[in-house]
């Protein structure tokens, strides 16, 4: 064909598009999830791309998300990710250190000094290392988008937890990841591994006396109907990740591979700011609801999970120094 019914063919392919009502065209529509609800930082920063997504595409893709467990917890999410039953998954890097074990650096007990070091360290060469060795561990079967924010994990139950001797016989509920449950042996209490999908009802029904989260997962997930006291133990700073399905990446043209990397790199920046408001906004209305804030020894915690730091900070020696003098 010449240059010119190339053009000419183009044009009228296009014409034919625009012809066509919007409902009537070929829509790609890409599945994302997350475990929380509409509304809350991660959620908002992937619908907002999404929204770019489908401008940008002339509605050509479109990301419908799935909120608030509707798929499943983090578990189920990175199983469907991974046979391409969905495209976006939003999930902790706890729960995903069981699958590419290099992750597991960043759940260690107070392995950062605190937020503003992790972000550092996530924004720095060793976040970006990171993302690589998920994407390119053949058992992942995930590329990595780029990571979230999830502030500082703290203790939350019926009283203050302060300092180890506190935690004595309490059943505490921590992701499923065995650095988790030994943290909060180690810390004084009774370590829980459990999902999240089943936490609300644990906690109403005493199955477990506590959890340990973040303030904005706190107020989103209704926790603190439950749970009034939050003691400031900061034993985890957990970044998260948001992933693509690699089936599903792979046959994407590189144009759109591009496309949908812009829109990673504006969405993590934007979750940011996103977070930064939404954990002063949950703060508040935590305390309005009555919900206790108590300083707690970190001191203490720190010194009491110094065995897991021994026992699984080995391997990574290396990295841990790195990560450590990251100022
Ligand atoms: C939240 C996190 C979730 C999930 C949850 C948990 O902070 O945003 O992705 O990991 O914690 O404790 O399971």
């Amino acid at each position: 064909m010449s240059n010119r019914r190339t053009v000419l063919a183009t044009g009228a392919a296009l014409a034919a598009w625009t012809a066509v009502p919007l409902v009537a065209r070929a829509q790609t529509v890409w599945k994302a999830s997350d475990v929380h609800p509409l509304g809350y930082p991660t959620v908002e920063a992937i619908q907002r791309m999404g929204k770019k997504l489908e401008a940008a595409t002339n509605g050509r893709i479109k990301i419908q998300m799935y909120p608030s467990m509707q798929l499943g917890g983090e578990k189920e999410m990175i199983e469907q990710a991974q046979v391409g039953a969905l495209q976006i998954a939003r999930i902790s890097v706890g729960a995903m250190g069981p699958v590419v074990d290099d992750l597991n650096v960043f759940n260690l007990p107070f392995v950062f000094r605190d937020e503003a070091h992790m972000r550092k360290v996530i924004d720095g060469p060793i976040g970006q290392d990171l993302l690589d060795r998920v994407t390119a561990s053949p058992q992942s079967r995930l590329v990595v988008l780029g990571w979230m924010d999830a502030g500082t994990r703290n203790v939350y139950a019926n009283k203050p937890v302060t300092k180890p001797t506190d935690l004595k016989g309490m059943k505490i509920r921590m992701m499923g990841n065995p650095i988790f449950v030994e943290t909060m042996n180690a810390m004084g209490g009774n370590g829980v591994a459990m999902g999240f999908n089943e936490l609300f009802g644990a906690l109403q029904t005493g199955v477990v006396d506590g959890a340990e989260n973040n303030p904005p997962t706190l107020l989103a997930q209704n926790h603190y109907t439950v749970s009034k006291v939050y003691s400031l133990t900061g034993h985890l700073i957990i970044p998260e990740i948001f992933v693509f399905s690699k089936r599903t990446w792979d046959g994407l043209s590189k144009e759109d591979q591009e496309l949908v990397r812009k829109l990673s790199r504006e969405a993590q920046l934007e979750q940011r700011q996103l977070w930064d408001a939404y954990v002063g906004d949950a703060t508040a209305k935590l305390k309005a609801a009555g919900v206790q804030f108590v300083e707690a020894d970190k001191a203490a915690f720190y010194a009491a999970t110094q065995p897991v730091r021994d026992k699984y900070g080995s391997k990574y020696a290396a990295l841990l120094k790195r990560i450590q003098d990251t100022k």
